[in-house]
């Protein structure tokens, strides 16, 4: 295994082995594939032809490796007797998952509604280590008892370990659409929760994600939570680290679909421990919890929440609009006693009632964001404040939907502006908040010359969506390969070091046809290895992964 210079890259280790754990299971040549339909048997073989009715007769058949196949409808649950809709207690191993995966373009829903036992609901309650969910949708977990709390769609317990949970919907539950109680080194990934309401408590419980394990390594990448009652994201009173990264969270504190307040509504509440310091962990076990990317707006009090929280969290590259307050900061620590100032960098606040709240500077270590050096956000920083489409289908691969949506505009003074993380970015440097620009370029081999050989790379990419960089033919960097990426090849033909050399002529239009004729002899192998190589883009792993300050920010000793 490579080595870690710090807790950051070892979390990022974490995550690429929990998820190459996940791919590479169901490859064993003895792992074996069920089926499970509706209206299947579970007397059957759960083969393809003969598939199960459930998935508990599904994990009674697996073993660690194998591959349970769920077909599209819905899984309905009744009675009033079981207060878990599946239990799962059975466990994979490293580097054989047990796969519960929707079958490929369907989707199979789990609905609860008619599950009334006089008990708090569990819809799935995952007590196993080594689980991979993908592709699921859980709805209608309901509040049966009037004098207790919340119910939950997914709950994580009993010391469940290494699961991931991917491109989950987990909506119009009655308590937290995911709740991870207990357990470390779980991965929620590309999943939604929202219009989750606990309505017997006032809408206070009903949080999208919460993390509130003892053990470390929750990890939350390329989630939204919207239109739940509580908060989008919480972490109050987990004593583990967890990390939130590129993540979205809006209209959170509200009935769902009205203006009417429920329960706390922080976009984004990144820890605390209640306001009683005497049940705060020791100075040495407080989490330092990192939020890192994140988009939170339209929230009903904040868009990112210390709620207290002890010591000092970490926020970077996040992105704060609209909300009544978009950092609050709030730290109850005395400095003497608890480790350290809440740390901020490359943060963009903008259009929020107070861009920055309770910040008590001698509790919070801020720079490089929008309200320090005088970079103020202002709205021609941004492609556009229209939220369009941010509930909208995500990608293929499940990640989130590519928005113009809070991106910088070409020529924003916070591009190239921030403090290196590890955080990967374009340019000369990161950018302020959560979403790097990336330059009109398109020498697309990154051969340093816009010529012949990047127009027939575009050609060849003509209609791809999805794109990342630069080697597909995306010259503009929205995503797309389109007419908009010959514009930019057009107006800088000819140039040698890309779009910072000096312009150059459009081409006149018979210049194109001959570009388009010649056979380019300048494609050769070495282009198409260059064109898989990404210029100027710093990658998150190595053993120098992390810019010096935050690995000395980690591991410092309180002194003050
Ligand atoms: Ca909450
Ligand atoms: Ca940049
Ligand atoms: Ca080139
Ligand atoms: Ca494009």
């Amino acid at each position: 295994m490579k080595s870690c210079c710090d807790w950051r890259c070892a979390i990022t280790t974490v995550v690429a082995l929990t998820l190459a754990g996940g791919l590479s299971s169901g490859d064993g040549a003895r792992a074996a594939e069920y089926y499970v339909a509706v209206g299947g048997n579970d007397g059957g073989s759960g083969t393809a032809g003969n598939p199960f009715g459930s998935l508990a007769r599904a994990q009674q058949a697996v073993s660690a490796g194998d591959t349970v196949w769920i077909h599209g409808g819905t899984y309905e649950f009744s009675g009033t007797t079981d207060d878990i809709g599946v239990l799962f207690n059975k466990s994979g191993s490293p580097g054989a998952r047990i796969n519960y995966w929707a079958y490929p373009g369907e989707t199979p829903v789990f609905d609860f509604f008619q599950l009334t036992p006089q008990a708090r609901v569990r819809g799935f309650s995952v007590r196993a280590d080594w689980l991979h969910f993908r592709g699921l949708e859980l709805r209608g977990v309901q509040q049966i008892l009037t004098n207790v709390n919340e119910s939950w769609g997914i709950r994580v317990e009993n010391g469940a370990d290494n699961n991931v949970f991917e491109r989950l919907d987990l909506h119009h539950n009655e308590g937290p659409g995911l709740f991870i109680a207990d357990g470390g080194n779980n991965l929620v990934l590309n999943s939604d929760s929202h219009h989750n309401y606990d309505p017997d408590r006032g809408g206070e419980n009903a949080d999208g994600f919460g993390s509130h394990s003892n053990d470390p390594g929750n990890t939350f990448i390329g989630n939204r939570a919207w239109e739940n009652s509580d908060d989008g994201y919480d972490l109050i009173n987990s004593r583990g680290q967890v990390v939130i990264r590129d993540s979205w969270s809006w209209r959170n504190g509200y009935v769902p679909e009205t203006n009417t307040a429920a329960g706390n509504g922080a976009g984004f509440k990144a820890g605390g421990f209640g306001l009683n310091s005497g049940t705060f962990p020791a100075p040495e076990d407080v989490p330092v919890n990192e939020i890192d990317g994140n988009l939170s707006f339209f929230n009903r009090a904040q868009g990112f929440y210390a709620n207290h929280h002890p010591g000092g969290l970490i926020f970077t590259n996040n992105t704060s609009y609209s909300n009544p307050r978009g950092f609050d900061l709030l730290n109850d620590v005395e400095p003497a006693t608890w480790p350290a100032d809440h740390f901020l960098r490359n943060n963009v606040s903008i259009g929020n009632g107070a861009e920055l709240y309770n910040a008590n500077q001698a509790l919070i270590d801020d720079e490089f964001n929008t309200w320090n050096e005088g970079w103020d956000a202002t709205p021609v920083d941004f492609v556009t404040l229209s939220s369009a489409g941010v509930d909208g289908p995500r990608q293929l691969d499940g990640s989130l939907p590519r928005l113009d949506f809070l991106r910088l505009a070409a020529g924003s003074d916070l591009i190239d502006r921030g403090e290196a993380t590890g955080r990967a970015y374009w340019g000369t440097a990161l950018d302020l908040g959560a979403f790097e620009f990336r330059p009109a370029d398109a020498d697309l081999n990154r051969d340093g010359a816009v010529d012949g050989g990047d127009f027939l790379i575009w050609q060849r990419g003509l209609g791809l969506e999805q794109q990342t960089d630069y080697s597909g033919g995306d010259a503009d960097g929205n995503g797309v390969v389109g007419a908009t990426d010959l514009a930019v090849w057009q107006q800088q033909y000819g140039q040698l070091t890309g779009p910072a050399a000096r312009p150059v002529s459009e081409p006149a239009a018979g210049a194109l046809l001959v570009v388009i004729a010649l056979p380019w002899v300048a494609w050769r192998h070495a282009d198409r290895l260059a064109a898989l190589r990404p210029l100027g883009r710093t990658v998150t792993s190595g053993v120098d992964c992390h810019g010096g300050r935050l690995a000395e920010y980690a591991g410092r000793e309180t002194t003050h």
